[in-house]
């Protein structure tokens, strides 16, 4: 029995390729030296399997932005706009995936969208109405194949599929086609792509499919049988294709999996139980690969149930016909584990990032193939390890649970209704029609990085630091006055990634010092590990906030992350359920939010931007649940508090007419939402469903350095006028301005306030 990977991570050890990328970006590194650390981080990382003893390496998982832009260009698919002006195929790349402006070239990049229900976000492929398919000479999977191979490593290259490739794209701008129709003319590159491939000396190929798992429109659904019919009928002349799956389980579309295919691989860690239906459906031949070892968390593997799990699988159809496996591509794992030296060796002990997840795999196909004897220290220490974490104080803390236990459903529900709420917040706050506020960060400047630097590395004392985010302070909440914004913010200089800033606060999370993970392009994030029961040993934003207060004439506005978003952007604990997570960090944040309005904090926003990409892949029962917790998690977090305290919470640009009700469960008395696509449909939502409470719809894009005229921001206001009552109205950008220079932030922001104040007039002699 083999043991397989489906996918590693490619930033490195020190993310490397990060440097790398943004120092060519940056002009600091030549092409060619981008393209030998390139090289050279993909022999590092095929070596790491090779020595953790994998047999299945894969190659072409590498991409220097992402793998599916890598497909764009391999097949021809780039538009015309990013080819017209003869970069160099890297350049055309990277133009793609960010954008460019240089040499005269100014074209915007494609869109970035989330990657299932990951945290990594994919290059949307964009078609032509009149859209051909040409294989690049030169293809990427070809020329990492022989990389591998001149190394001495036969690697099985990973290729998105055909149907996945254009389902998970969309039509161009103002073009018309539906990308399913394109199979046909697509078709050809895929084989002449595997006839290269095999030619290269590939015996198989990972063709991922992971569109499966979703609920598809019977065209693209039916799309896979004679597709992959096609695929088999080129015999030999092509790889044996190893068909892959994964985040979810594909019984709903069974009837699309091909029968005459060499092997089939399905995630077992999110649906084990899908495993006997899909053997069940597997041709007479068909290879089961078995996706045990998570590639979404970083636990270490339970060898005793997932050998139990393999063991069926071989009783079922026999030894040959089983490949062990990670559930997914390890992407969305750190690099390794042994970058963590200040992990307390007892917590240690229970994780296992892509590095040793390697070693997992392999021990386990050893298990299976020769016996438990043949690893029989390997089983006990694991067997000594997962024990360990289940009986561990560390996990377990029965304060949380009494206090769980004790939820009452009054806890879930504020004081009174909305319209008694905003009458007593109106009177309290005494805030202008149309009132101007932000979104909570101020740019982030090189000096707050430094100083942070410092502090974390201990250069400076905790006293130093503190003065230092004072003085911030001090600075942001002058600039608010003298634009004259209406609800201050303190900026949020003290905070790196708000979701790690709250998990190294709080009881029952693990931190790391390199678990880095990519989230899109060069950027990465270091999600914070739930470990055990979750809770608040002190408050976690009051003194900055308090302070901000003291030196402030008008509301300032208190900060924090909701429980799903805190929950999503974490790894979480894999032996509790997410709801019960979550329902703790709703009762920390609880806490928070009623001592931030103890210490005189009367507006406190609680931002859910991940609400929406928590929903289940598939719509039905599951995702009502998901919705029930989600939504009660985000309310017993803020309803500890009184009528007369305002409770604001931000959305990023989501689509909101499949989960308005969501959206509108939630509660909130101000809701702040992306909109600069200033897409009328966005609104209109909110109008059809008659929702009465206040809403700011960003006025302006904030990723971009441009700085709206104060007329576009009046257009804009009037053009939500036509469907928002005035009554209801807050002005605010679409997003924190974290990422923005000063320069820029304070002209728009001095445009935004002149427009509000245009409109505070107008309303204001009318009535
Ligand atoms: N935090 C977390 N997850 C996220 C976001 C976030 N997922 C979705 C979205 N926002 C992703 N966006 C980003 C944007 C910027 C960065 C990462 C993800 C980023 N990272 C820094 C980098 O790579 O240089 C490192 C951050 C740090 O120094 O702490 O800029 O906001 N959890
Ligand atoms: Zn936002």
């Amino acid at each position: 029995v083999q043991s397989s990977i489906l996918g590693f991570p490619r930033m490195g050890v020190n993310r490397d390729l990060k440097k790398a990328t943004e120092a060519y970006w940056g002009g600091k590194l030549s092409q060619e030296d981008l393209l030998a650390e390139a090289k050279r981080l993909r022999l590092a990382h095929w070596k790491i399997q090779k020595d953790a003893g994998v047999d299945v390496i894969p190659s072409n998982d590498f991409a220097l932005y992402d793998q599916v832009l890598a497909h764009i260009q391999d097949f021809g698919v780039a538009p015309p706009r990013y080819t017209k002006h003869g970069l160099n195929p890297v350049d055309e790349y990277f133009a793609m995936g960010r954008g460019h402006q240089k040499d005269g070239v100014d074209v915007q990049s494609l869109e970035m969208v989330k990657w299932f229900d990951s945290n990594y976000h994919y290059v949307k492929p964009t078609f032509q109405d009149n859209q051909t398919f040409k294989l690049n000479p030169s293809p990427k999977a070809v020329n990492e194949f022989n990389e591998a191979k001149e190394a001495g490593i036969i690697t099985r290259p990973v290729i998105v599929g055909p149907v996945s490739f254009l389902h998970l794209g969309k039509a161009d701008r103002d073009q018309k086609v539906d990308p399913i129709d394109l199979l046909e003319k697509l078709f050809p590159v895929y084989e002449e792509l595997l006839t290269k491939l095999k030619a290269a000396g590939a015996e198989t190929v990972q063709i991922d499919e992971p569109i499966l798992v979703y609920d598809l429109p019977s065209k693209t659904k039916d799309a896979f049988k004679p597709t992959y019919q096609k695929f088999a009928a080129l015999g030999d002349k092509i790889p044996k294709i190893v068909f892959a799956t994964y985040f979810g389980d594909i019984v709903h579309n069974i009837d699309a999996l091909p029968k005459d295919i060499h092997a089939v691989h399905v995630d077992l860690v999110r649906n084990p139980e899908q495993m006997d239906t899909v053997i069940s459906a597997l041709g007479p031949k068909t290879i089961l690969s078995a996706g045990v070892v998570d590639g979404r968390n970083i636990w270490k593997v339970n060898f005793k149930t997932a050998i139990e799990k393999v063991e069926a699988a071989i009783q079922n159809i026999g030894k040959d016909r089983v490949i062990v496996a990670t559930s997914s591509s390890l992407l969305h794992t750190p690099h390794t584990l042994a970058s963590e030296k200040k992990l307390d060796p007892e917590i240690a002990d229970w994780f296992s990032f892509a590095s040793e997840k390697a070693v997992e795999v392999a021990v386990i196909a050893k298990a299976v193939t020769e016996g438990p004897a043949s690893v029989r220290e390997q089983l006990e220490a694991n067997a000594k390890s997962v024990q360990a974490r289940a009986t561990s104080k560390r996990t377990n803390d029965p304060a949380v649970k009494e206090r769980q236990s004790k939820i009452k459903a009054s806890d879930f529900n504020r004081l009174s209704e909305f319209p008694t709420r905003i009458a007593a917040q109106q009177k309290s706050l005494n805030l202008p029609l149309f009132p101007t506020t932000t979104i909570g960060s101020f740019p982030q400047t090189k000096e707050i990085r430094i100083q942070r630097n410092k502090f974390t590395k201990g250069e400076i004392t905790s006293e130093e630091y503190e003065k230092f985010i004072e003085k911030e302070i001090q600075e942001v909440v002058k600039v608010q006055e003298e634009l004259d914004l209406d609800v201050y913010v303190h900026g949020e200089p003290e905070r790196n990634d708000m979701v790690q800033y709250f998990g190294e606060r709080l009881d029952g999370y693990a931190f790391t010092t390199h678990a880095w993970v990519q989230s899109y392009g060069s950027r990465c994030v270091r999600p914070p590990i739930v470990v055990g029961d979750i809770s608040r040993p002190a408050p976690m934003t009051v003194k900055e906030s308090k302070y901000a207060v003291s030196i402030s004439k008008k509301p300032m506005k208190g900060m924090l992350t909701g429980p799903i978003t805190c929950l999503r952007w974490s790894f979480p604990r894999d032996d509790v359920h997410q709801s019960v997570q979550a329902e703790q960090l709703a009762l920390a944040l609880r806490d928070e939010v009623v001592d931030l309005e103890a210490a005189g904090v009367f507006v406190i926003q609680v931002d859910e931007p991940a609400l929406r990409e928590g929903l289940p892949l598939r719509a039905g029962k599951e995702r009502e649940a998901y919705l029930d917790w989600a939504v009660k998690s985000f309310r017993l977090s803020v309803s500890g508090v009184q009528d007369s305290t305002q409770i604001h919470s931000h959305f990023c640009y989501s689509e909101f007419q499949d989960f308005f009700h969501a959206i509108a469960a939630l509660d909130a008395d101000v809701l702040s939402i992306e909109n600069s696509k200033s897409d009328a449909k966005l609104l209109k939502v909110f109008v059809d469903e008659a929702y009465p409470r206040h809403i700011g719809p960003g006025v302006y894009d904030i990723h971009s350095p441009r700085v709206p005229s104060e007329q576009e921001i009046k257009d804009r206001i009037g053009e939500m006028l036509v469907h928002l009552k005035p009554e209801q109205l807050w002005i605010d950008p679409d997003c924190g301005l974290k990422t923005r220079q000063w320069s820029e932030t304070k002209a728009a922001l001095t445009n935004m306030v002149n427009a509000a104040k245009f409109y505070r007039e107008k309303y204001a002699t009318k009535s």
